[in-house]
């Protein structure tokens, strides 16, 4: 697997990843999927890639284990949340580089199984420059799964006005050339976080934290169990555009919570079939079209027990789910949160997301309408008929959900969380 971190919310999230996989790794038994072996030790297979050097220079100098110099790569401007800074103008600059990088890395791999993106799409750099690799990683690499853990925009917290011209060019790249896209937003995370924790500051760490549990949990399976973890998200994903996954993860716990709870069986997994550990915002009724389940932490015989309670509660609540058990413990790079016994991460396909997602096309429409700022990003390159082209692309994606949701109008509505 090739990990590859985009933009300064990507790179971040990806330094927050890396910690946890360092402190895991004395534990990893097949190390190979992530870690490259040199002279020196291990180093991670992994690119950092800013169109600016703020962020990059921020986790050389913060890193308690060194990164490989020539994987960490920047420029000189940042694309100053313009699509079209990162795409064109900026990000061409900077490409030749980075994929003489990645073709380094994939020499340096048996295959590659996988590639691994992190980044937000409100911004310049994760939203043009991930597209622009994109497509060219389809070109040599067209056969390797190729996963997204994308920050959305939320709907009450963004800072640039912008975001839907980013959010929708880049979309439109995203369901093309990746298989899966699995989705987090800041805003439901931040919320997750106040109910569940009695912390006096949050802040981006946290939120990166709780991405970089539920990315190390899916590798784990690869990593702990020499399985190939892309089943998890696969088996999920009906046809390729149907793939926006939602995640759940818990349950977490402050390191000073002295009464912390040991969770039965049937608590974890009522927790996290409910609304409470979505890491992304949900509606209230989600219709899933399937789920996988990853519980982290157990002994083998543990396994066994863990699949027959969980069979009878995928019975009792008719979840099409996927069940993974995972032999890593839980490591925790926080000092704040406790390493606890066991923890869940679940993948939902819920066919909802719709709604959430129309919301992006709303917001576009408003600024476009009044073709608000579509200067600016013709300025940078972009050719003037591609947003339309990207928003009926988009709306054409509504309609595919729109479609399977009406095939099972009877069935939609099933939200565990009303079941206690
Ligand atoms: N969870 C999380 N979100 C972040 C972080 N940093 C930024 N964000 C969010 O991501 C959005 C995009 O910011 P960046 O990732 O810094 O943007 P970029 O991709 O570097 O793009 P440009 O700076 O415009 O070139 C911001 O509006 C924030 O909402 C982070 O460390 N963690
Ligand atoms: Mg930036």
């Amino acid at each position: 697997m090739i990990h590859i971190h985009i933009g300064g919310a990507g790179v971040m999230i990806g330094d927050m990843l890396w910690r946890q996989y360092f402190k895991e790794e004395p534990d990893t038994p097949y190390k190979h999927f992530i870690f490259e072996e040199v002279k020196n030790g291990l180093v991670p297979r992994a690119l950092f890639i800013d169109l600016d050097d703020r962020m990059i220079n921020q986790i050389k100098l913060n890193s308690k284990f060194q990164y490989h110099p020539s994987y960490l790569i920047n420029y000189k401007e940042d694309g100053s949340n313009n699509f079209s800074k990162g795409h064109y103008t900026l990000g061409k600059e900077l490409r030749p580089l980075v994929e003489e990088q990645i073709r380094k890395q994939s020499e340096a791999c048996d295959r590659v199984q996988q590639f691994i993106f992190t980044q937000s799409i409100s911004g310049g750099t994760g939203s043009g420059f991930q597209s622009l690799l994109l497509n060219e990683l389809t070109k040599n690499y067209q056969k390797t799964f190729k996963t997204a853990f994308t920050i959305y925009p939320s709907a009450n917290m963004n800072n640039n006005t912008v975001y839907p011209y980013n959010a929708m060019l880049s979309i439109h790249q995203i369901v093309e050339q990746c298989n899966a896209q699995v989705i987090f937003d800041n805003e439901t995370m931040y919320q997750m976080l106040q109910n569940t924790l009695e912390l006096d500051h949050l802040d981006y760490s946290h939120l990166n934290n709780l991405i970089a549990q539920t990315i190390s949990s899916y590798t784990s399976i690869s990593r702990f169990s020499n399985k190939n973890n892309q089943e998890i998200l696969r088996t999920l994903v009906p046809y390729p555009r149907i793939q926006y996954i939602t995640p759940s993860y818990g349950p977490l716990i402050d390191v000073n919570d002295y009464k912390r709870n040991i969770f039965s069986q049937k608590q974890l997994l009522q927790y996290i079939f409910s609304r409470e550990s979505k890491l992304y915002q949900s509606v209230n009724n989600p219709f899933n079209l399937a789920t996988s389940l990853i519980s982290r932490g157990l002994h083998i015989d543990q396994i066994q027990n863990t699949n027959q309670n969980f069979i009878n509660y995928h019975n009792y609540y008719e979840q099409k789910t996927n069940y993974f058990g995972s032999k890593s413990k839980n490591y925790q790079v926080l000092e704040q949160l406790a390493e606890i016994n066991q923890t869940q991460t679940l993948f939902s396909n819920d066919l909802m997301i719709k709604k959430k997602l129309e919301k992006i096309g709303k917001e576009f429409d408003i600024l476009y309408s009044k073709r608000a700022f579509v200067f600016w990003f013709v300025g940078e390159g972009l050719e003037s008929g591609e947003l339309s082209e990207c928003r009926e692309n988009f709306e054409q994606l509504m309609m595919d959900y729109k479609m399977l949701l009406n095939m099972d109008n009877d069935s939609s509505g099933d939200d565990s969380s009303q079941f206690s």
